[in-house]
C-alpha cells in the first residue's frame, strides 16, 4: 500500500468470493443485517432484515493536499514539522535518549483490525493495510494564518518540539511562510489582535471569498493535485447567528457574502470558498461554520464537509471512559472537566464567546450514552451534571493540564469516584487526527456504494464518518450523533473491511463455543 512501509505485518491478500478486482476498481457484496423496528406504547416489533449492499472502491490514492488555516498555529507547524521529521525519518536527542519520528495518536498510522484467528493466534492488520489510503508524508502541505511568522519561528514559538528536532528542522520550516488571511476581529478573542499582521487588505467579503478561491486553484495547480482538502485548525472562533436570510440556505450565504454581512466569519468564507473550488472543508474548531446554507452548498457541489472540533485528549477520554461506565450500569451522576494551559489555544478560549463554543462542543460528548439506558436515566430525568472549566496559564505552554472527576452512583446507594489527571502537549495529540481526518476524507472519495433499491453513489456531504476524531459530530440531518468511542471505531473498521470484500462477525467468535 501507498502507506508507510511497516515492518510488524506482512501485506494483506484477500480471497473473497465478495470480492472482485476490475483494474483500479474493488467491489465488494456486503449483507447488511439490520433490525427494522416500530416502537409503540404496546412494546418494540422487531423484525431482523437482511439488505444487499455493493461497494466499489477505487485502489488508487489520489495526490492530495492539505490547506490548513492556521498554518502558523501549534498544531499548524507540529503537523508540518512532524511530516517533514517522519520523512526523512529524524532522530533526535532527549534527556531521556534518542527519538525517533513516528505517527502514534494516529488511528489509520497506528492501528490495527482484528480479523479472526488462524488456528493459532488472533490475527490482526493495520487499519491502513485494509484499503490502500494515502500516506501522510506524501500530503502536500500549505496554508494560511494571519499572523506572518515563518514555521520555524511558530515552531519554537509553540513550545511543543524538542530544541535538537527543531534544529534539524530549521532549514525547511523557515522557507515557509503561511498566505495571508481573513481576519474580521469580532469573531476571535480582542487578545488576538497583534498577531494580526498578514492580512488580506479590504472590507469586501466577497474580495475575500475571491482571493480564497484563487488561492486554492493555485495550490492546486502548481501541485497537480486531485485531492484538495481545508482544514480549519485557527482560533476558534465564537458561534455565528443562523437565521433565515442569512445562512439559512445555499443563496442566502452566497448573498449574504455579497453584502459583506457583519455575521459572516472568516471560517464561514474558508468553507464557502473549499466547496466552490471543490475542495473538501473540515472544522478542527467548536464553532458553528457549518451553517445549513454551508452544508446545502456543499451538497449541490457534491464535496465533503465535515466537524466540529478534534477529539483529542480528554473528550476522547470521556468518549470512551462514559460508555464504559454506562455499559457497566453504573450512572455517571457529576462529572467535572476542568483544563489549564498556556498556549495561544488557551488564551483565545480565555474570553467568554470564545470559551462558550468550545464548551457547547466539550459537553454534547455524552448525551448518545446517557440516551442509551432509560434503566439508568428514566425518560424525563436529567444526564449527569457537567462541567466544563478552562483556565489559560501560560508557564505550562501546550502541556496542557486535563484533570477529571467522574462520580458515578453504584450499588445499593454507594459511590464510586474516578480522578483523572491528564498531562501532555496538547498539539502532540491533534496532529495525528488532522493527518487521519485527511487521509480518511481522501479515502471516502473513492468509494460508492449501491443498495438494491438504488444505484452508486457517493458517501452524504455531511462525512458523518470522520465522527471518530470528533468532539461534536456533525451529521447529515435527522440521523443520529454517536460519540462512544469504540463505537465508532467499530464503525470504521466495519466498512473498511465490508470495502475489501472481509467483513465478519469474528467480535462474537462463536467458533470457540463449541464443547
Ligand atoms: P493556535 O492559537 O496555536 O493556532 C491558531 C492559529 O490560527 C494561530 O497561529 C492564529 O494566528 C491563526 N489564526 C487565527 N485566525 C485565523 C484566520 N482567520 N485565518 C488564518 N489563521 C488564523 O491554536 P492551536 O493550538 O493550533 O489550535 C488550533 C485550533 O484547534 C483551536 O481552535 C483549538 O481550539 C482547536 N483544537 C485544538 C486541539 C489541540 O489539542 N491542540 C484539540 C481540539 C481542538
Ligand atoms: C482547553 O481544553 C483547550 C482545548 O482547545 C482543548 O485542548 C482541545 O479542545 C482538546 O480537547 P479535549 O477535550 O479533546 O482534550
Amino acid at each position: 500500500t501507498p502507506s508507510p512501509p511497516t515492518t510488524a505485518y506482512p501485506p494483506l491478500k484477500v480471497v473473497s468470493p465478495l470480492a472482485t478486482v476490475t483494474g483500479q476498481t474493488l467491489e465488494a457484496a456486503f449483507e447488511y443485517r439490520r433490525n427494522t423496528i416500530t416502537t409503540t406504547a404496546n412494546g418494540i416489533t422487531v423484525e431482523p432484515k437482511r439488505h444487499q449492499y455493493r461497494f466499489k472502491t477505487n485502489l488508487k490514492p489520489k495526490k492530495t493536499g492539505l490547506l490548513l488555516v492556521g498554518l502558523g498555529g501549534n498544531n499548524g507547524s507540529t503537523v508540518v514539522g512532524a511530516t517533514l521529521a517522519n520523512k526523512e525519518a529524524l532522530t533526535w536527542q532527549t534527556r531521556t535518549g534518542p527519538q525517533t519520528a513516528n505517527y502514534l495518536g494516529s488511528v489509520t498510522q497506528s492501528t490495527t483490525v482484528h480479523l479472526g484467528w488462524d488456528g493459532k493466534q488472533q490475527v490482526y492488520v493495520p487499519f491502513n493495510g485494509i484499503l490502500p489510503m494515502v500516506s501522510p508524508n506524501d500530503l502536500v502541505i500549505d496554508g494560511w494564518d494571519i499572523n506572518n511568522a515563518n514555521l520555524y519561528e511558530a515552531m519554537v514559538r509553540a513550545r511543543v518540539f524538542q530544541p535538537d528536532l527543531i534544529q534539524q528542522l530549521k532549514p525547511a520550516m523557515e522557507q515557509i511562510v503561511p498566505k495571508p488571511s481573513i481576519y474580521y476581529p469580532d469573531f476571535i478573542a480582542s487578545n488576538q489582535g497583534a498577531r494580526a499582521n498578514n492580512v488580506i487588505p479590504g472590507e469586501s467579503k466577497q474580495e475575500h471569498l475571491e482571493r480564497i478561491r484563487s488561492d486554492i486553484r493555485e495550490f492546486k495547480q502548481k501541485h497537480d493535485l486531485e485531492c484538495v482538502i481545508v482544514l480549519w485548525t485557527a482560533n476558534t472562533e465564537r458561534y455565528t447567528d443562523i437565521q433565515a436570510g442569512l445562512n439559512g440556505t445555499a443563496e442566502e450565504i452566497l448573498a449574504s457574502i455579497a453584502a459583506s454581512k457583519d455575521e459572516i466569519s472568516p471560517s464561514n468564507i474558508f468553507a464557502v470558498a473549499s466547496i466552490l473550488e471543490g475542495a473538501h472543508y473540515i472544522n478542527g474548531s467548536p464553532q458553528n461554520t457549518l451553517v445549513p446554507g454551508i452544508v446545502e452548498l456543499a451538497t449541490q457541489h457534491g464535496v465533503f464537509v465535515g466537524g466540529d472540533d478534534f477529539k483529542s485528549g480528554q473528550t476522547k477520554l470521556k468518549s470512551a471512559l462514559v460508555d464504559f461506565l454506562v455499559t457497566s450500569g453504573l450512572k455517571p451522576e457529576s462529572i467535572v472537566s476542568y483544563n489549564h494551559l498556556g498556549n495561544n489555544d488557551g488564551k483565545n478560549l480565555s474570553e467568554a464567546r470564545q470559551f462558550r463554543s468550545k464548551e457547547i462542543s466539550k459537553s454534547s460528548v455524552v448525551d448518545d450514552m446517557v440516551a442509551s439506558n432509560k434503566i439508568l436515566y428514566p425518560e424525563g430525568s436529567h444526564g449527569p451534571d457537567h462541567c466544563i472549566v478552562i483556565k489559560y496559564v501560560p508557564f505550562v505552554g501546550d502541556s496542557k493540564r486535563a484533570m477529571d472527576e467522574y462520580i458515578s452512583s453504584i450499588f445499593m446507594g454507594g459511590h464510586q469516584t474516578l480522578a483523572i489527571h491528564n498531562t501532555c502537549e496538547d498539539s502532540l495529540l491533534a496532529a495525528p487526527l488532522i493527518f487521519d481526518l485527511a487521509i480518511l476524507t481522501e479515502l471516502f472519495t473513492r468509494i460508492t456504494y449501491a443498495t438494491e433499491e438504488n444505484g452508486f453513489t457517493g458517501f452524504h456531504s455531511v462525512l458523518s464518518l470522520l465522527s471518530l476524531l470528533l468532539k461534536a459530530p456533525v451529521v447529515p440531518e435527522g440521523t443520529p450523533v454517536g460519540n462512544a468511542f469504540m463505537r465508532q471505531f467499530g464503525a470504521l473498521a466495519k466498512l473498511l473491511t465490508a470495502c475489501a470484500g472481509i467483513a465478519s462477525d469474528n467480535e462474537l467468535q462463536l467458533e470457540f463455543f463449541t464443547k
